[in-house]
């Protein structure tokens, strides 16, 4: 079983707060003697700030999880560069006060929040999960965020309203690739959900990770987190949430629509035309020789949860 109950959670299991704490001392002793970087704990640390959430009994507890390091420099975000490392070079230029997040469409009650509003109101929590990348890694990442369905509910989507579209911010300005001769997609970068995948439980808003605010280079000041579906779909740095009637455009899907399909559910048995999805690397987890390579489980292993969101659907036909 890999969720457990919170009857099931041993104390010693739940994140000792201390840890946290004890680190941005010895943070702040790295920063004042101007060894932040070449600790690399964090691109950003300086913005760092702590952001802790009560473990949820949704999380993931059977993992160990992938260093702060890894999840903070290898890193997929195309607004700042196509290597695993330009996010955290780069993201640092980001502006991420004040930060207005939209939500309009067919709801009652179109609003516009700011971020820092959101986080205040909301009940955080630290979900632990697995997060699998298209490209064939994984890491397992303790989020700091709260349910989507949250902010949905308060904008009271009307019974038209059948999918959530999410966008990125476009600022050419701050993100060094909306500004190249050479631009890897066209922006904003776009998702989507449909509504009762965005109303799930297990779908998150991330606010922060490992107890702190969230890096630049993982999506500031918010992104979203659906932990059964390949990692494009988690779209990050959010300024736009549309209520909609039909399937939105999402950046993959029309970039190549041979390889990458609206659900993106994570599924071993189908192929990415270009290499096999059975198995996946844990990132930071070995090297060379000796990367383990681990089986990629259905639904990224959310299944018991999940599946029934799909029932009758043709999973091989809807990617
Ligand atoms: N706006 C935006 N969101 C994005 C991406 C991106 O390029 N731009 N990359 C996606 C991909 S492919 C992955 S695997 C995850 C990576 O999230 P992480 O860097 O926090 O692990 O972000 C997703 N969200
Ligand atoms: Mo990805």
């Amino acid at each position: 079983m890999l969720i457990k109950r919170p009857s099931d959670i041993a104390p010693s299991e739940i994140t000792p707060r201390g840890v946290y704490l004890r680190r941005r001392e010895l943070l702040a002793g790295a920063v004042s003697l101007g060894l932040a970087a070449a600790v690399g704990l964090r691109a950003d640390d300086a913005d760092a700030a702590p952001l802790p959430g009560a473990r949820s009994p949704l999380s993931t507890t059977d993992e160990t999880l992938t260093p702060l390091r890894d999840v903070t420099t290898y890193n997929n975000f195309y607004e700042f560069g196509t290597d695993k490392g330009d996010p955290a070079k780069n993201a640092h230029t980001l502006t991420t006060r004040p930060w207005k997040v939209k939500v309009d469409g067919l709801v009652a009650k179109p609003g516009e929040y700011d971020a820092d509003d959101l986080i205040k109101s909301a009940q955080l929590e630290e979900r632990i999960y697995r997060m699998r990348c298209v490209e064939g890694w994984s890491m397992v990442i303790p989020w700091v965020g709260f349910p989507l369905s949250e902010v949905l509910k308060r904008v009271e989507p009307q019974g038209s309203a059948k999918y959530v579209a999410f966008e990125t911010l476009v600022r050419p300005s701050e993100m060094p690739a909306q500004r190249g001769f050479f631009q890897p997609l066209p922006w904003p970068y776009v998702e989507g959900l449909r509504l009762d995948e965005a109303m799930h439980p297990l779908t998150i808003l991330a606010v922060g990770l490992y107890g702190e605010t969230l890096p630049n280079q993982n999506g500031a000041p918010i992104r979203l987190v659906v932990p059964w579906k390949y990692g494009f779909k988690s779209i990050k740095s959010i300024v736009r949430m549309s209520l909609v009637e039909n399937e939105p455009p999402i950046t993959w899907k029309s970039q190549n629509a041979r390889e990458y399909g609206f659900y993106s559910n994570v599924n071993p048995a189908v192929d990415h035309p270009r290499w096999s999805q059975a198995t996946e690397r844990r990132i930071g987890e070995g090297s060379g020789l000796f990367v383990r390579r681990r089986p990629t489980l259905p639904f990224n292993g959310y299944g018991e949860q999940v599946a029934s969101l799909y029932a009758g659907m043709d999973l091989r036909a809807n990617y």
